[in-house]
């Protein structure tokens, strides 16, 4: 029987820390403090569950993953900039992020607004290195994670969301923000790969699509509890800081049972997706799980 995936997560978590390591530049040059908060934010100990996914979707479909490496660490570094913008005064002004001060404490305010602006760029330039494959599969993968990071997928969920701060949303506009703020990055994860495999059946494709966009609500999710349920030193950042905001969550809206519940059902929803892949699917049924049950 194949080993689990779960075996393989320092692989490819050593895989894609590597890769960002030689994209960015070292804290010794200049501007040496902007690099330093750089990489203070991008190595701050994150479960890099993103790029797991887009190695555990290559698994799944037997890709290369020395072509997966660059979208790995592009979308870790979108990701990463998202965290330094979500933690600002300006949005939710968070003091720990990871167990550790946000950028903005570690160094000043000015510092984190540009590390992050830094890494977006430094993202697209990755994306653009990737080697040994064709300009209109690079031109494609550019445009997937334009589109999840833009007014179509991340920002315009933050938007959603901090503009639903004290208001009450329907289950269906939760959902849709949702998607957008966190499902939109997890959806780039799993079809980048998809989009580097060897000629991936439409079904196939289909059901990835469908899979990601569950999983990635579901994310979100568990993400609300753990905001409720979970304690500071564990989750690495403030708990309770969404009712403290007033945020728009689930649990907000329909409490905690309702909403392990819809996680529930999400899951199940997901891990059906991926019938047609049969065992070689296992690594996305496990990680999927995992974002579903994770205590962190
Ligand atoms: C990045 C284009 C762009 C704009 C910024 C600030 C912003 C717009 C978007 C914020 C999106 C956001 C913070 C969504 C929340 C997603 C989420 C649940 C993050 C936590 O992810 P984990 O648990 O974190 O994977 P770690 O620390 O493990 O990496």
């Amino acid at each position: 029987m194949a080993q689990p995936f779960e075996d393989r997560i320092d692989y490819y978590c050593d895989r894609v820390a590597m890769k960002l390591d030689v994209a960015l530049p070292a804290s010794t040059e200049r501007p040496e403090r902007l690099h330093d908060a750089m990489r203070y934010a991008v190595f701050a100990g994150g479960k890099r569950v993103r790029p797991l996914l887009v190695y555990a979707t290559g698994e799944c479909l037997q890709a290369d993953p020395a072509l997966l490496d660059a979208p790995a660490a592009s979308i870790e570094l979108i990701h990463t900039f998202s965290l330094v913008h979500d933690d600002l005064p300006a949005m939710d002004d968070d003091d720990l992020r990871r167990g550790k001060p946000t950028v903005h404490r570690a160094y000043d305010e000015a510092t984190a607004i540009l590390a992050a602006d830094a890494l977006q760029p430094l993202a697209f330039s990755v994306l653009a290195d990737i080697p040994s494959v064709a300009g209109s599969k690079r031109a494609a993968l550019v445009r997937l994670l334009a589109d999840a990071c833009g007014s179509i997928g991340m920002t315009g969920g933050q938007s959603i969301d901090l503009a639903a701060e004290g208001k009450e949303l329907s289950a269906e506009e939760l959902e849709h923000m949702y998607a957008l703020k966190t499902g939109a990055l997890i959806h780039a994860a799993v079809m980048s790969a998809c989009l580097l495999g060897d000629e991936v059946p439409e079904e196939e494709a289909v059901a990835l699509d469908a899979f990601s966009r569950a999983v990635g609500v579901a994310f979100q999710i568990r993400d609300d509890l753990l905001d409720v349920e979970g304690q500071t030193e564990v989750i690495g950042k403030p708990a309770g800081s969404d009712v403290a905001l007033s945020k728009a969550t689930y649990p907000a809206l329909i409490g905690i049972d309702e909403s392990r519940a819809r996680c529930t059902e999400l899951l199940e929803a997901c891990v059906a997706e991926l019938d047609v892949f049969g065992e070689r699917a296992e690594p996305l049924r496990w990680l999927a799980r995992y974002i579903v049950e994770r205590g962190n």
